[in-house]
């Protein structure tokens, strides 16, 4: 073959398929379905590649950094929060699919506007924001819940505050060497690398799996004093068992690594965090899905995520997700081991 044809061959290979061919093809499998849900998958991805540019060039647009004030979390409110909120927001309002968004930015949920609309979405719009400035993944998390109020009507607190098992699709995006977005409607994971030339999502991990066991585990040992007396134990276990500790302090980074090679994250129970850090309905929740979708498991310690009832919008629960057997032997860490009577 001449070196015209291997060229002619090699630039007209597939591309392969795009996020928004694969959501298509998928909804063959949902034969009640409108396209709606589409339609709000299409929308978050289209904000994802917005913030995606954003991300990237933070330092060169001056959007790294803190506006100077807190959000309803407390935390430090860095300037791509509120931009990623915003963007997030205004897709899901003007593609017309949600009727309710519950952000982590957000002190209530919003009234979309689009009533006439079958699902309410509930996101992390940019977790870990803190490491922008130095340059560190962060991600994106979302939750898709069918509502529970009249079609027709303004949305209600209930809508949102629903348990895991309710939700019909989950997903994340992670902005690190490359963007991926991951993502599940129940029947199975798949994710997606982002072709910056091309503007698309192309399918490059199908069929994702998490390995049953793994040798990386993720926490802020930095709180051991803090942990319950099981953490204490199984953490013990791990360097006894030299398994490998890595922790970027960014979810969706730490967690998109584990699902891939096998691992655990945990975040409990600490002083400053008495019920975990991480908030249920939009960070422990999407992941739960995704990761139960990937044959994995996500726990508070006792109950299984997925079952939690939210009583509140922002409301925190421990964490331990990832593979199956790393959070069995967390849980039973956390059943054997008494807690030491409190210093007087
Ligand atoms: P800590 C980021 O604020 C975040 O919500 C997660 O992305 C991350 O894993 C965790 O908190 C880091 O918390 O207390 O270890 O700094």
């Amino acid at each position: 073959m001449s070196d015209a044809m291997r060229a002619v061959e090699r630039l007209s290979a597939p591309v392969g398929t795009t996020l928004s061919r694969f959501i298509v093809q998928e909804q063959k499998h949902f034969p009640e379905a409108l396209g709606e849900l589409s339609q709000l998958l299409a929308d978050l991805s289209f904000a994802a590649k917005i913030i995606n540019r954003d991300v990237n060039r933070a330092g060169l647009i001056n959007s790294d950094g803190g506006v100077g004030g807190q959000n309803v979390q407390g935390e430090e409110q860095m300037k791509l929060d509120v931009v990623a909120d915003i963007r997030f927001a205004r897709a899901l309002q003007r593609g017309g699919q949600a009727c309710a968004i519950a952000s982590e930015e957000m002190e209530n949920f919003i009234d979309a506007g689009n009533h006439e609309s079958r699902y309410i979405v509930a996101l992390d719009p940019l977790d870990g924001s803190s490491n922008i400035d130095v340059n560190v993944a962060i991600g994106t998390i979302f939750s898709i819940y069918p509502r529970k109020s009249p079609i027709g009507t303004p949305p209600q607190l209930d809508d949102v505050l629903q348990p895991g098992t309710e939700q019909v699709a989950s997903g994340y995006v992670l902005y690190g060497s490359s963007t991926v977005l991951v993502y599940t409607t129940g029947r199975g994971v798949n994710g997606f690398t982002y072709e910056p030339s091309l503007g698309e999502f192309f399918l490059s991990h199908p069929h994702m799996r998490t390995p049953e066991n793994g040798r990386i585990y993720s926490i802020n040992e930095g709180n051991w004093n803090d942990f319950p007396a099981g953490i204490r134990a199984y953490l013990d276990g791990a360097r006894q068992r030299k398994l490998t500790a890595r922790y970027i302090g960014s979810l969706v980074a730490d967690f998109h690594r584990n699902l891939l090679k096998g691992g655990i994250y945990l975040y409990p129970p600490t002083v400053k965090a008495p019920s975990g850090k991480l908030r249920l309905l939009y960070e422990c929740n999407p992941l739960a899905f995704i990761v139960e979708q990937a044959g994995g498991t996500a726990t508070d310690g006792t109950r299984r995520i997925l079952e939690i009832s939210p009583g509140e919008l922002h409301q925190r629960c421990p964490l331990y997700i990832g593979s199956k057997q790393m959070v069995e032997q967390v849980q039973n860490a956390l059943k054997d081991t008494p807690e030491p009577p409190s210093q007087p």
